[in-house]
Order: structure tokens, then C-alpha cells, then sequence
């Protein structure tokens, strides 16, 4: 992609959040800042806030992907936010609240930016084989409390171009519409989304969200690479799981493989 200025556009205002969001707990308190080191980080800092409380910055300077991966936080061009969950579930349960938040983000981005986005098991929300938003769920049992997941959620919104490291693979909302987004629309519709299927999963389970989740699947139904601490290896993605992992056949076999075990790439894009 052609390297271009940055695009900065409005903040995102806490106002304008807060007039569209249409849910009962989350998002009700919000934490905005200009610049920090990671909103994940923030909100470990914060946790003794209330259930649904949301971080968001203009900016981050350490922002993180899984396996301390860097997340590229350009300024006031994205969406970095982190929601704190206190969730009554089992710490087994929790690696569900990543694919339920991606559910989340791409029904959002559906509605709000018309963008065919997909999930890329599990993490990922992608769109033309690039990835437009990241997913990091962490979980955090303070001494003799239910279990915390702090749920941080990249978004590239109006980013005109990308570093030279992910230049290849990333995409933002404007490069593929040529549109400018007004970020605390998309804040607003995210958070909506999102508490939306949470009560659905918490209610219900990962199950009632199962149909809709493959549906908007860029993983099921491909050809993919695994990649394991072994090794890596081809495999054919048929489905996902009810609890949430990733349905492979194999070598004849047919085998489950969990978010926090393997990375998947598509063989032919990035997906
Ligand atoms: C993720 O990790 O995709 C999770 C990203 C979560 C970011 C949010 S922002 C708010 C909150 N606060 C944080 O500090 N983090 C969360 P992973 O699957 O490990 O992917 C990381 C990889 O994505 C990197 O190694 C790059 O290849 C690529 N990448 C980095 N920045 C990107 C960007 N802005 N857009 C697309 N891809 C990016």
C-alpha cells in the first residue's frame, strides 16, 4: 500500500458513546484516555471498577497482541478499547468470550460500516484475506474472587496505510470503503453488539451462538496451516466446536484443536 500521512480524525467522545449505546452494564463507565501504554494493562490497573467498565485511548504505546506480540496503535486513526468482565463462569469456559467477541465486533462492523467482514478462528476479524481488528481475551482470578477477563478488542478504522511490518497484512475500515468513520459510532454499535451475545452466552452458552459464529466463519470449510509448538502441518478446517475449538481433519482423522494450543493461517491469503 502507497505510505500516506496519517489520518487523524475526531476523538472518540464518551458523549457521543453514551447517547447511542443501547445496553444495561456495559459501557456504562467509561475511561478515555489520550495516550497509554495498553488499555488491557489499564484495566488490569482498574480492577476493581464495576462489570462492563470500558478503557479506550487514542493511542497506545505498548499495545499487545497474543505472545506479547506488538499490536500497532496508530494514533487516533483506531479503536483500542478493553472491556472488564466479572463473569460467573468457569475459568474453562472463558477462552469462549474471544469468538463471542468476535461475533460482536463483525455483526457491529456489519451493520454500522456495511463491510463483509469475517472471523478468523479465533481472534481475528478480517476482511479481503487482511485483518482489521484483533482480539485479546485475559483472564485474571484476583485471591478469592470470581474470575476477571479483561476483553481488548484493535480495531483500524481510518488508518490510511500501515507499517512496513504488517503492511501486507492489515487493513482498515477507510482502505476498504474510502470512507472516514466517526469512531464513537463504532464504539457505541461494538459495545451494543457486544452485550447483546454476551447474555446470550452467559444465559445460554457458546452453543446458541454456534450457527451464527460458522456462518460468519472465514476458517470452516478451508484449507488451513496449523501451527503448533510441534510443528506445523496442513490440515482441512470442518467446523467448530461447541466449546469453541476448531474442528481439523487430518492425516483421515478428525481432531479438536484449542485457541491457546495452535495459530492458524490460511495456505492461499493471509487467512
Ligand atoms: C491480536 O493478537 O490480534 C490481539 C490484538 C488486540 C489489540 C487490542 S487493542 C486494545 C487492547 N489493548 C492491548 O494492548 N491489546 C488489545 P495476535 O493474534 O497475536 O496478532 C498480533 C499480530 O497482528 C502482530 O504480530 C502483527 O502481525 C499483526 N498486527 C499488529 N498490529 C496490527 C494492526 N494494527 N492491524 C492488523 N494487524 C496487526
Amino acid at each position: 500500500m502507497k505510505k500516506e500521512k496519517p489520518t487523524m480524525t475526531e476523538k472518540i467522545s464518551q458523549n457521543t458513546i453514551k447517547k447511542l449505546l443501547t445496553t444495561r452494564y456495559i459501557g456504562k463507565n467509561i475511561f478515555c484516555y489520550d495516550t497509554i501504554d495498553s488499555t488491557n494493562t489499564e484495566a488490569k490497573r482498574k480492577l476493581s471498577s464495576p462489570d462492563g467498565s470500558v478503557f479506550i485511548a487514542e493511542h497506545q504505546q505498548k499495545g499487545r497482541g497474543r505472545l506479547s506480540r506488538v499490536w500497532e496503535s496508530e494514533k487516533s486513526c483506531g479503536i483500542y478499547m478493553s472491556v472488564l468482565l466479572k463473569p460467573q463462569l468457569s475459568p474453562d469456559s472463558v477462552p469462549e468470550i474471544t469468538p463471542v467477541t468476535g461475533l460482536a465486533v463483525a455483526s457491529a462492523l456489519r451493520k454500522i460500516c456495511n463491510v463483509p467482514v469475517l472471523i478468523k478462528w479465533p481472534n481475528d476479524i478480517v476482511i479481503s484475506g487482511k485483518k482489521l481488528c484483533g482480539i485479546l481475551a485475559e483472564l485474571t482470578i484476583p485471591e478469592g474472587e470470581i474470575p476477571h477477563v479483561i476483553v481488548g478488542i484493535g480495531i483500524n478504522v481510518n488508518n490510511h496505510s500501515f507499517p512496513d511490518g504488517i503492511s501486507d497484512i492489515a487493513t482498515s475500515i477507510f482502505c476498504e470503503t474510502e470512507k472516514t468513520f466517526d469512531r464513537s459510532e463504532i464504539v457505541a454499535a461494538v459495545l451494543s453488539e457486544f452485550e447483546r451475545y454476551y447474555e446470550i452466552f452467559l444465559n445460554y452458552g457458546f452453543p446458541a451462538l454456534l450457527k451464527e459464529y460458522t456462518e460468519l466463519s472465514a476458517t470452516v470449510n478451508r484449507e488451513v496451516e496449523i501451527i503448533s509448538p510441534t510443528g506445523c502441518y496442513r490440515a482441512f478446517a470442518t467446523g467448530i466446536d461447541p466449546d469453541g475449538s476448531l474442528i481439523i481433519s487430518h492425516n483421515g482423522k478428525t481432531e479438536k484443536v484449542s485457541s491457546g494450543e495452535v495459530s492458524v493461517r490460511g495456505i492461499y491469503r493471509y487467512v
